[in-house]
């Protein structure tokens, strides 16, 4: 039943005209319309086919005109004109909940607001009561709600949005009919952050689905539900939208929804080129018409001649290309990896013994470990005086011997202080199998002067990693100023790895960046961080990272065997 979605098309017809200033009858007459739809019993589209719709209390003919319209092309165009004519800024407005398109014309005439920015100036300087109807209260609601709105529009990590996918993903194959079920959109091309969360699935019983879905208990907001597809807000400002997809074209819908939009429009373009249309439901023979539906992903990519482009690269950073010429990297997997060159214990800010961490490790497969704690500088962070860490290579030394087929190796997290001096002193280094080198302090600096400390750092022959290297917090803080090609081609030079962070709020180096030092030679280490022996399984968003910048295992150090990584820390 289309009810609810022509009423809201109705509804939001309204609105605008209302923005626009139009007469009030026609504006009153769209909700009402919109109103005697939604509450209708039954299937207003049944009603349209069998001529019925004026005789609906509230549909006159000019709307009921409207209506057939949409019901038949699938869109209105004077609400399509609608939304082209009014700014912006205003329109976005009316997504602020709370915010009707009556006050937001008061607003845009008497305070010549035309945007969000516009909006919370005039809530700030308390310009907003001052208005007729208005008041403090009023404000101050305006306030909280574009705090709610902005919230709704930031982007989550992918540390967030997993156990989401995972819930919902778990939920939903309990219910009958249901088939095959995925994660499609930035979420499933690995993306540091995603806006928000896509979902496809194959049913013998869409239905079925779509109303588990709208009642999951996790669901906070339905924000729109029709027979195929259905979205929803859980988490306050994380947004879900499911759609099920006929079978048969499960592997052109996957790919459409994967994106990202980039790729989809080059690929559609060598399609062409090729005498096909490609859509999001099949890739059609131009010369016959003729639909080719595919049900698996696979099938699409080698129609057209290239090989399979795995969803991290698919940014039309040159994926296309080299899938045509076979060229395409062979992508590093989280298997590959044999150990995490830096992790922290209880001897610094960890929680964990270094047995509990090496024992993890051990767990997950790996063949060492590097206990890389702190170093004194940053005082908060429990960092090991020259003497503690002495005790520390006494004490893996003899963890090792007990340890068997897996080997604990010494590292330090050594601070690059605001000087640029390293935080031991070399000989105390020279005692360590792996030195992981990073910036905590001072983070402020000149790029010049960032610059030239990590490049220091990069320069002394006991330093392996550069841990961390932009310093940037997703969501939280900036990289500090650093002039990070002057810093890969040092490291390059000088055989210094730098780290992917796989910290889900690190992730730094990112994509980018990391496919920049892979082509100027520098090699990569993906590193967890982690301050518990838990944190050692967020290894998997570095992979994700390190898949979108083209990484081979090759390119990893630390998928290299004991004795060839000991070999490579030899620089
Ligand atoms: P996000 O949610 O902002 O992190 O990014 P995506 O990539 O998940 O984008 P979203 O959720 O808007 O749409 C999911 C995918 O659907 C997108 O990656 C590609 C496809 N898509 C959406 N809109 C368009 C479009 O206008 N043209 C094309 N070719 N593809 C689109
Ligand atoms: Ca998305
Ligand atoms: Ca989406
Ligand atoms: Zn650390």
């Amino acid at each position: 039943m289309k009810n609810k979605e022509i009423a809201k098309v109705l509804y939001d017809m309204g609105e605008l005209l209302e923005l626009k200033g139009e007469n009030r009858f026609k504006i009153i007459a769209y909700g009402k319309a919109a109103r005697a739809i939604e509450s209708l019993k039954e299937d207003f589209e049944q009603v349209c086919k069998e001529k019925r719709l004026e005789s609906v209390p509230g549909v006159g003919k000019a709307i009921a005109q409207k209506v057939e319209e949409y019901l038949r092309t699938g869109k209105l165009q004077v609400y399509e004109d609608l939304v082209a004519q009014t700014p912006q800024g205003l329109a976005e407005l009316l997504n602020v909940s709370g915010l009707g398109p009556k006050t937001i014309s008061l607003l845009h005439e008497k305070l010549n607001v035309n945007n969000m920015e516009d909006l919370e100036k005039a809530a700030r300087e308390h310009r907003i009561r001052r208005l007729p109807r208005m008041g403090p209260t009023s404000e101050k609601n305006i306030v909280k709600s574009i705090e709610r709105y902005k919230k709704r529009s930031t982007r989550i990590s992918l540390d967030v949005a997993e156990p989401v996918v995972e819930e919902i993903v778990g939920y939903l194959q309990g219910i009958e009919g249901l088939e095959h079920i995925t994660p499609a959109g930035s979420y499933r091309r690995g993306k540091e952050t995603v806006g928000d969360i896509d979902i496809l699935a194959t049913s013998t019983r869409p239905g079925d689905v779509i109303s588990a879905f709208v009642r999951m208990p996790m669901v906070e907001e339905v924000l729109g539900k029709g027979p195929t597809k259905a979205s929803i807000i859980v988490k306050e400002t994380i947004q879900v939208d499911l759609r099920i997809v006929e079978h048969r074209s499960y592997g052109t819908v996957l790919q459409y929804f994967t994106g990202s939009k980039d790729h989809n429009v080059k690929l559609r373009q060598i399609a062409l080129g090729q005498g096909y249309s490609l859509s999001e439901y099949s890739l059609k023979r131009i010369r016959d018409g003729v639909d080719l539906f595919f049900d698996r992903e696979e099938d699409i990519y080698k129609t057209l001649r290239m090989q399979y482009i795995p969803p991290e690269m698919r940014e039309d950073t040159g994926e296309i290309e080299a899938a045509m010429e076979g060229r395409l990297p062979n992508l590093i997997e989280l298997s590959d990896i044999k150990g995490d060159l830096h992790v922290h214990s209880s001897w610094s800010d960890g929680r964990d013994s270094i047995e509990e961490m090496a024992r993890a490790a051990r767990k997950l497969g790996y063949e060492y470990i590097a206990l890389s704690d702190h170093s004194p500088a940053i005082g908060i962070a429990g960092g090991l005086t020259p003497e503690q860490l002495d005790k520390k290579i006494e004490a893996i030394s003899a963890l090792n011997d007990e340890l068997k087929g897996f080997t604990v190796l010494v590292g330090a997290e050594v601070d690059i202080r605001a000087d640029g001096e390293l935080d031991y002193p070399d000989d105390l280094l020279a005692k360590c199998d792996v030195v992981v080198a990073s910036v905590h302090m001072a983070q402020q600096q000149k790029e010049r002067t960032i610059t030239g400390r990590l490049i220091t750092a990069i320069e002394n022959k006991n330093v392996d990693i550069i841990a961390h290297p932009t310093g940037r917090i997703i969501g939280q803080r900036d990289p500090y100023e650093v002039d990070m090609h002057s810093v890969l081609a040092a490291a390059a030079r000088a055989g210094t790895a730098m780290e992917i962070n796989a910290y889900p709020t690190r992730l730094d180096l990112n994509d980018v960046w990391s496919r920049t030092a892979k082509d100027m030679g520098v090699r990569l280490a993906i590193n967890t961080d982690a301050h518990q022996a838990g944190q050692l399984k967020v290894m998997r968003y570095g992979i994700r990272v390190a898949r979108r910048a083209w990484l081979e295992k090759k390119d990893v150090l630390n998928t290299f065997g004991l004795r060839e990584l000991r070999a490579a820390l030899e620089k």
